[in-house]
């Protein structure tokens, strides 16, 4: 970048978890990559003024508003990042597109598949006129998922025929953890299946460049009541007295697990979960192909195992690839080999792309027609656990 690279003002709705990581990764691109565009941190947004003045503050913005419209009308911003629970995703994606602002949008991308065709439709229509549209499957840019990603399309795996994926949590195991926006139907849309069992459906998707077709899944939710939240925050929230607090229906699924068959034919295997003791941000991959298989553990998220199946069975077995070299993808831009990349830096990654994928008038990937499709698998799932029955997923 230089005094001349041209500025890509940002407007962000929601200033809590997501809304603290993307301001992370908004503040921090620029310094590591050299963007075509210059991100500027114009104004984030949220509903309580003195409080989202603080987030402004704390996160680096320059102004705060109390509208989301207000973000979108104004001619200062050309992006709307969008951190808010899924409710309210297609309403501000849609006025934002249609008011020529390019969108970034958290996932999953809507709370369901009628509001996610919106999405997706208008998103098309923007592309037409130049505006550009990404939903927020962050872990996509994690350096060893884009080498597993690029070792399938390569073909090292040879024809792929087991998929294992599971997102493991354990942040609801305690039942007087307190109902927060992630645990209510009407603001999540679901619960462990589409908060976190989306990132699984998206990546291994992505991983085998091949869609899910059909699933067999069962949903359950262990704790039915819990105390009524005072405060949300991070994943969880507070109350403001245990012993009389008063309680409230959990309407969202607390573990989700399904069997897939994707598009190619393997044959996949799922499990989501916030019960999972001991396991905090468990994102586990495992494809076995005909040639080769790979691991992959979020909570190791700098390592990608390999087994090349071709070689000599005397010297076979995972070879633990340590993915922190310059030639990794994004890795270059960060720190000498064997230092490691965090949860963060996928976040940067999202925006460095998303930026480059502005400036070169090209669609950014996950598409809004991305997340629609995740969208479609999800709502197959639900489907398929009130039926008890395999269930296709909608084209
Ligand atoms: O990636 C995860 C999410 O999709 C996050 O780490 C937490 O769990 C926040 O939301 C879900």
């Amino acid at each position: 970048m230089t005094e001349h690279t041209p500025t890509l003002s940002v407007g962000m709705i929601g200033y809590a978890f997501m809304g603290a990581v993307h301001s992370q990764a908004w503040r921090t691109a620029p310094h590591f990559f050299d963007l075509p565009l210059r991100p500027r941190m114009t104004a984030v947004c949220g509903r309580d003024a003195r409080r989202v003045a603080e987030a402004a503050a704390t996160l680096g913005w320059e102004e705060s508003e109390t509208d989301w419209r207000r973000v979108v009308e104004r001619d200062d911003i050309d992006l709307v990042d969008i951190c808010t629970p899924g409710d309210t995703h297609a309403e501000i994606a849609i006025a934002a597109l249609a008011a020529g602002k390019h969108v970034l949008c958290e996932k999953p991308l809507a709370n369901s598949v009628e509001e996610a065709e919106a999405m997706a439709e208008a998103a098309q229509e923007a592309a037409g006129r130049g505006v550009r549209a990404m939903v927020g499957f962050t872990y996509r840019r994690v350096p060893a998922i884009a080498l597993a990603r690029r070792l399938v399309a390569e073909g090292r795996l040879g024809e792929i025929r087991h998929v294992r994926a599971q997102y493991l949590q354990d942040w609801l195991a305690d039942p007087e953890i307190p109902l927060s926006w992630r645990l209510d139907k009407a603001k999540a849309g679901s619960g462990a299946l589409g908060d976190i069992g989306a990132h699984v459906v998206d990546l291994t998707q992505h991983i085998l460049g091949d869609p899910i077709r059909e699933v067999s899944g069962q949903l359950d939710t262990f704790v039915k009541e819990r105390p009524l939240a005072e405060r949300t925050r991070g994943l969880s929230a507070t109350v403001a007295d245990t012993a009389t607090v008063e309680r409230g229906p959990v309407t969202v699924d607390d573990a989700a697990a399904f069997i897939a068959r994707f598009a190619g034919g393997a044959l996949g295997v799922f499990e989501a979960t916030r019960f999972a003791t001991g396991r905090k941000n468990a994102i586990r991959i495992e494809v076995n192909g005909s040639q080769g298989s790979l691991a992959f553990d979020f909570e190791d998220m700098n390592v990608l195992h390999f087994h090349d199946a071709t070689i000599d069975d005397l010297e076979g077995g995972f070879r633990r690839i340590v993915v922190t070299e310059p030639g990794h993808p994004w890795v270059g831009a960060w720190w000498p080999p064997g230092h490691g990349l965090g949860y963060e830096h996928g976040f940067t990654h999202q925006v460095v792309d998303l930026v480059q994928a502005i400036a070169d008038g090209v669609d950014p990937s996950p598409t809004f027609a991305d997340g629609l499709q995740v969208q479609r698998v999800l709502a197959a799932v639900e489907t398929s656990s009130d039926t008890r029955a395999w269930q296709a997923v909608s084209a």
